[in-house]
């Protein structure tokens, strides 16, 4: 337990939310391997440029770690380079991280695909470069995250031409990488199997779903971003093949360089043929499922997909979940309905439907209007009334719009 790194958090208190932020960075730190060790919440009224937080501050944490030794400090928020090093002048040369490092770091700990490596360096490296201006030698202390992962501080020392040139190399690279993988979506296109990806917030058990419904054997941990590579395997549901991919999973502010730069391997959830978003019942499943489709939208992604609520099992009464299918994975409970679920969506099925869309929402339904065949339509008090027929498949879209089917 001794050198188990001990990280103290600064948690700045920006809005309500910053209790479910604080509450994810004591599991990342754990997912990191290190322990955690107390909290300072600081309310923010201005951001001071030079530390972010005022002085004052800064002296009553050095006051609150006085005599505590070996103590790393992560700042729960994105800091600029000068302010990490000004903070950690201010808690006598203490090293100090942010979120997006810590982050990085994990996945860096994580990678093990040569192709996740690259991508992850990627990543760290696109979040320091703009960074990096002048600082000289003390570079070498933003360099490490958790433990002493990450690009390494040798490489943080030299300039940002080096870096510079990493960074086209490494995306010279994951072209190659991105053509190859190109090809093999090529093959299973034509071959015709419908591709159902897992998508979801992270550990809220994808994997134990993939395991469950294939006995694929994908390492499953109660830790964030278990899964980084993607694992894809068969599935045949009556007689119908599918290719169930498990993928990384989200959270919220997760730093955009690495969404960037997994976008290839997010690919084959982005244009899956459906998308199972996993949500935990025993966690915010509203905000988990806003964050996945805010963070698969930016790349893209319009599949259809179903709702799918896992650690179910201690939940007796499941109607305030409608719109979700309710299952745990971990038990072997609602697995049927889900399956039944999935091949609905198969089978070429259209639905005659009314729908009706308030007028504050028409804008925004007009991006969904290339899924539906419209019989007629007119206006009522409530809004735009519209009959139609919808492809089964793309019936969850229509989900709260959906008046008559
Ligand atoms: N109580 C309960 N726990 C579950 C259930 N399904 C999974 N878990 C647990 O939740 C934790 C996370 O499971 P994973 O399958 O690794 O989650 P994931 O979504 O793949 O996580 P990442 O790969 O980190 O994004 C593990 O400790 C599982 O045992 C369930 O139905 N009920
Ligand atoms: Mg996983």
């Amino acid at each position: 337990m001794d050198n188990v790194e001990k990280v103290y958090i600064i948690q700045p208190r920006i809005n309500e939310n910053c209790r479910v932020l604080h509450d994810e960075a004591v599991s990342l730190i754990e997912s990191a391997g290190a322990a955690y060790c107390g909290t300072t919440y600081q309310t923010i009224k201005k951001i001071n440029p030079a530390t972010y937080l005022g002085t004052g501050k800064l002296a009553h944490i050095k006051e609150l770690l006085f005599g505590l030794e070996d103590i790393t400090i992560l700042f729960n928020g994105s800091l600029t380079p000068s302010q990490t090093l000004n903070i950690s002048a201010a808690l006598d040369d203490r090293k100090v991280i942010d979120r997006t490092t810590l982050i990085l770091d994990i996945f860096a700990s994580r990678a093990t695909s040569s192709e996740g490596k690259i991508q992850v360096e990627l990543a760290q490296l696109k979040y320091i470069y703009p960074r990096l201006k002048g600082k000289g030698a003390a570079l070498s202390r933003l360099g490490g995250g958790i433990g002493s992962r990450g690009p390494g501080e040798t490489q943080l020392e030299t300039d940002r031409r080096h870096i510079r040139t990493r960074i086209n190399y490494l995306e010279e690279r994951l072209k190659e990488t991105e053509t190859r993988r190109a090809l093999t979506v090529k093959r299973r296109e034509k071959r015709n199997i419908k591709t159902i990806a897992l998508v979801g917030y992270t550990n809220t058990g994808k994997s134990t779903l993939m395991n469950r419904l294939t006995g694929a054997g994908v390492l499953e941990k109660d830790a964030l971003f278990a899964t980084l590579d993607p694992t894809a395997r068969k599935l045949t549901f009556e007689g119908m093949d599918f290719l169930l991919v498990d993928t990384v999973g989200f959270l919220q502010d997760l730093p955009h360089d690495l969404v960037e730069a997994f976008k290839s391997t997010l690919e084959s959830a982005v244009n899956c043929d459906l998308a199972l978003i996993v949500c935990d019942a025993t966690g915010d499943h509203d905000m988990q499922f806003k964050t996945t489709m805010q963070t698969l939208e930016g790349l893209g992604f319009d599949s259809p997909y179903i709702k799918v609520l896992n650690k179910c099992e201690g939940i007796e009464d499941t109607t305030p979940f409608s719109d979700y299918v309710c299952i745990s994975a971990k038990y072997g409970m609602g697995l049927e309905q889900l399956e039944r679920e999935i091949i609905s969506r198969f089978k070429d099925k259209f639905t005659d439907c009314t729908l009706s869309v308030p007028y504050a929402e028409i804008g925004k339904f007009g991006k969904l209007s290339g899924y539906i065949n419209e019989r007629s339509r007119q206006f009522d008090g409530d809004g735009l009334s519209i009959d139609c027929t919808i492809e089964n498949i793309y019936l969850g879209r229509f989900e709260k719009y959906i008046k008559r089917q």
